[in-house]
């Protein structure tokens, strides 16, 4: 079994009922370990589009890496998750941000998910659950990370017992 973690995200319908709705799908897949509060974030890159919710999930998984990739690829779709715009709008993101600490660099898989340190809303909710995990490639941990960050972007934690959504569908 191996730890990994995920980053969910929603800015489009019922951005709750839908990380609800994902918790259930990955829930029924693999062990749900921890879940972090949810956040409300101004939405980063692409700048034009509905402020999203994230959280943060630890997983045990037997999948390997690409396994676990396209399982999550797999409820993406089933939620209605259509391929558009890059970084735009979107029902449901399931992101792997580590996966154990191997380092895995492919083309269409990159692990740990190569924008965690300039992300607030993926190192605000990792940081409540895995704090002292080190990166692997950048050999910091997830609170040094979160310091090191300079972002002027808004993250405000929305709900504090996200594992209510996990615990509800
Ligand atoms: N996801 C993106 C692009 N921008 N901004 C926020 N705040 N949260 C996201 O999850 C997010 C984003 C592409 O995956
Ligand atoms: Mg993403
Ligand atoms: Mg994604």
């Amino acid at each position: 079994m191996v730890e990994s973690l995920i980053a969910l995200g929603s800015n489009m319908g019922d951005r709750e009922g839908n990380l609800r709705r994902a918790f259930g799908m990955i829930g029924r897949q693999m062990k749900l370990v921890k879940i972090s509060s949810v956040y409300e974030t101004e939405p980063m890159y692409h700048e034009d589009q509905s402020w999203f919710l994230n959280c943060v999930a630890a997983v045990e998984t037997d999948s390997s890496p690409r396994e676990l990739l396209e399982r999550l690829q797999t409820i993406e779709l089933e939620m209605g998750r259509e391929r558009s715009v890059r970084y735009g709008p979107r029902v449901i993101d399931l992101d792997i941000l580590f996966y154990g600490n191997e380092i895995v660099s492919e083309p269409s898989l990159e692990i740990p998910h190569p924008r965690i340190a300039e992300r607030a809303f993926v190192l605000a909710p990792l940081n409540e659950i895995s704090p002292k995990l080190i990166h692997p490639v950048l050999g910091r941990t997830v609170s040094e990370l979160l310091d090191d960050l300079k972002t002027q972007k808004k993250v405000v934690r929305k709900l504090k017992r996200a594992s209510d959504l996990a615990h509800s569908s």
